[in-house]
C-alpha cells in the first residue's frame, strides 16, 4: 500500500485506487455526487484533453467503458453519465484529465442538467475547504457534502477492484 499517485497536485494513497492499467487509473471520489460516482484519468498528470497521447486517449476511454458496466451493475444503476470536463471554464478543479463516470438510479434527478450544477457544487466545497486549511489532502469541490474519510474510499476501492483485470498488483506487500 505504500505507492501514493498523483490526482493533479494531490497525492492518491493506492488504497483509493480500484483499477491500475498501463495508463489509466480508476480511483473512488472524495466527494462523490451519488453512490457509484468514480473517476478514471491518466496516469500521467495532464490538465487537457488535447494534451493526451493517442495511447492515452483509447486506454482511458476504453477504461472508462469498463468501469462504467462494473460500477452501473454493482451500485444497480439502470444508466452512466460519462463526462469530461476539460479547462476550467468548463467546470475542471483538477488540473488533471479526468473521466467522471456518475451511476444513474431511477429518481435521482428528475432534470438532468441537474447533474452538472451538483458536480460543481461539490467541487467548489472542496477548493473552500482547502482554502479555510480544514483539509491536509484533495482537490474536489465545495458544499454541504462532507468528505468521505480514507477507510471509506478504501472499502469502497477494495471492494471494486476484484473486478478488474489489474495492471499492476499495488495493494500486496
Ligand atoms: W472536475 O470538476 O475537476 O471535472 O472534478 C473533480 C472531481 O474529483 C470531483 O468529483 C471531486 O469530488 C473529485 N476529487 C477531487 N480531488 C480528489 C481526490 N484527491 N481524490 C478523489 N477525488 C477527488
Amino acid at each position: 500500500m505504500g505507492q501514493v499517485f498523483k490526482f493533479g497536485q494531490w497525492p492518491i494513497p493506492a488504497g483509493e485506487v480500484f483499477l491500475t492499467t498501463k495508463l489509466s487509473l480508476g480511483i473512488v471520489n472524495y466527494k462523490p455526487i451519488v453512490p457509484g460516482h468514480v473517476l478514471v484519468l491518466p496516469r500521467r498528470v495532464v490538465p487537457r484533453f488535447s494534451e493526451l497521447t493517442s495511447d492515452e486517449v483509447k486506454d482511458m476511454f476504453l477504461t472508462a467503458q469498463k468501469v462504467g458496466a462494473v460500477v452501473e451493475k454493482e451500485y444497480k444503476g439502470e444508466a452512466l453519465m460519462i463526462t469530461l470536463q476539460d479547462g476550467a471554464m468548463a467546470g475542471q478543479t483538477v488540473p488533471h484529465v479526468h473521466v467522471h463516470i456518475i451511476t444513474r438510479v431511477k429518481g435521482d434527478w428528475t432534470n438532468n442538467d441537474e447533474i452538472y450544477p451538483e458536480i460543481d457544487k461539490k467541487e467548489r466545497e472542496m477548493n473552500a475547504e482547502l482554502s479555510k486549511g480544514e483539509k491536509d489532502k484533495k482537490g474536489v469541490d465545495n458544499d454541504e457534502r462532507k468528505p468521505r474519510t480514507l477507510e471509506e474510499m478504501t472499502v469502497e476501492a477494495t471492494g471494486l477492484r476484484p473486478h478488474f483485470e489489474q495492471f499492476e498488483d499495488v495493494w500486496s506487500a
